[in-house]
């Protein structure tokens, strides 16, 4: 009985691995998927309900860029209101299988209504999307304005034109931040804990020439574009989130990519800047310079809880040639937990290539690159600050063949989350 009955168990598990393979397309594979395991879920769950104000609360933190951005204006909203988009089906089942309390969502187009976000809660978060994965209720969202798309009114690709245009991509080369409209490529945050919506920072409209010891290229920019150049390519924002009456600062950044340079590496430098912008916050003393969109200056107060979520674009080994993105993981301010998978593992040796030339362990590889000359990497966090007991940590990277693989090819990048415990 006891072979049997194990036989039965393996011939299901290899089916479902069978499937997960077999499937072309992200988002239709995995119908069938197992029930979450322990490791990976339900941390949290429980918390929060039916406890008194004092007790601690564990929670689950996450960064996921999902590839969410459209060629145009509203097109996201199009795709989500058909309520089976395959790509943002797939997201929705890593969300559901994971399922963070709290979430950045990055490279998810902008509206000031938040059509796009809410249609994706209610069309795909809030419907269970495979068997075995229940649905996800947030009550709280947040959709960030984003540089992306913004017409600077300047040549700031130094091609000979200004772009006024939207939708080619000379006008995103010119705009505040690259995009063929605005919001493109924007970020959202969902949330079970109430958002101190009145208390929430952010740093659009900060110019990069007001960082002290800024790396902004010499002679790319003329004094006219230095006088508007906002440093964030889409937003630095510090967003309270009230849980059960302790606050928790969630700071989501999506920076530059550190590519598209010429000589004069304006990307590789606004990235370093817009890593280093976190860095300088929480830590006091270096954030004199730091002025809001409403004017407010100053950083984090220093006994702040927070966790730095984003696509930060950078690897603090094997790309982050100008160590904003090392002082920031080594900054006593922080904890890095070093979330790991086993699916970078396994694609990093499959890739090779580039991959064959890092330092970093494949393990905390978060997003699969081209790997002609860059490769995969870590580029994405869920970073807590350092007076947060961290519990656990991990990225979402199955290996080929395991339950939910197939949803990982909706995006380039993989979640990363962190379990904390909040006195
Ligand atoms: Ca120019
Ligand atoms: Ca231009
Ligand atoms: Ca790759
Ligand atoms: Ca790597």
């Amino acid at each position: 009985m006891m072979k049997r009955s194990l036989e039965t168990t393996l011939l299901a598990l290899l089916g479902l691995a069978f499937a997960a393979c077999s499937s072309p397309a992200p988002g239709e594979a995995d119908k069938d998927v197992a029930p979450v395991t322990p490791d990976v879920a339900q941390v949290g769950e429980d918390a929060g309900e039916d406890v008194v104000q004092a007790a601690p609360v564990e929670l689950r933190v996450a960064s996921f860029n999902t590839s969410l951005f459209r060629p145009a204006a509203g097109k996201l909203i199009e795709d989500l209101e058909t309520g089976t988009d395959p790509h943002a089906l797939a997201i929705a089942r890593i969300l559901q299988r994971v399922r963070p309390d709290v979430v950045l969502l990055n490279e998810f187009d902008y509206d000031a209504e938040g059509v796009a976000a809410s249609t994706f809660r209610e069309k795909f978060l809030a419907k269970s999307q495979a068997d075995g994965l229940a649905p996800l209720e947030y009550p709280h969202f947040y959709v960030v304005p984003s540089n992306t798309g913004v017409h600077s009114g300047f040549d700031l690709n130094n091609d000979g034109q200004t772009v006024s245009t939207p939708g080619m991509q000379s006008y995103g080369d010119d705009a505040f931040g690259f995009g063929v409209f605005e919001g493109q490529y924007a970020f959202v945050i969902f949330s079970k804990y109430p958002i101190e919506r009145a208390q929430a920072r952010s740093f659009q409209k900060l110019l990069w020439r007001d960082m002290p010891g800024n790396a902004m290229p010499e002679g790319w920019y003329s004094e006219q574009e230095q006088a508007v150049f906002r440093l964030s390519s889409k937003n630095h924002i510090d967003l309270p989130i009230n849980v059960d009456g302790r606050m928790l600062h969630i700071l989501a950044a999506h920076p530059t990519p550190p590519a598209f340079d010429g000589a004069e590496q304006r990307n590789v430098r606004r990235n370093n800047d817009e890593v280093r912008l976190w860095l300088d916050y929480i830590t006091p003393g270096q954030a004199d310079y730091i002025r809001d969109d409403a004017g407010v200056e100053g950083g984090l107060a220093a006994d702040a809880r927070f966790v730095i979520v984003g696509d930060l674009n950078t690897d603090p080994i094997d790309s982050g040639v100008m160590g904003a993105m090392a002082a920031l993981l080594a900054s006593p301010k922080t904890n890095d937990t070093l979330p790991e998978s086993e699916g970078a593992v396994e694609k990093s040796a499959l890739d090779a290539r580039a991959n064959l030339q890092h330092k970093s362990p494949a393990k905390h590889d978060t997003a699969d690159f081209s790997d002609a000359t860059v490769g995969n990497l870590r580029v994405d966090f869920a970073l807590p600050s350092a007076n947060v007991e961290a519990l656990g940590s991990g990225v979402f990277w199955p290996k080929s063949g395991e339950p939910g693989y197939n949803w990982t090819r909706a995006s380039d990048h993989h979640l990363v989350w962190v379990d904390l415990r909040i006195e």
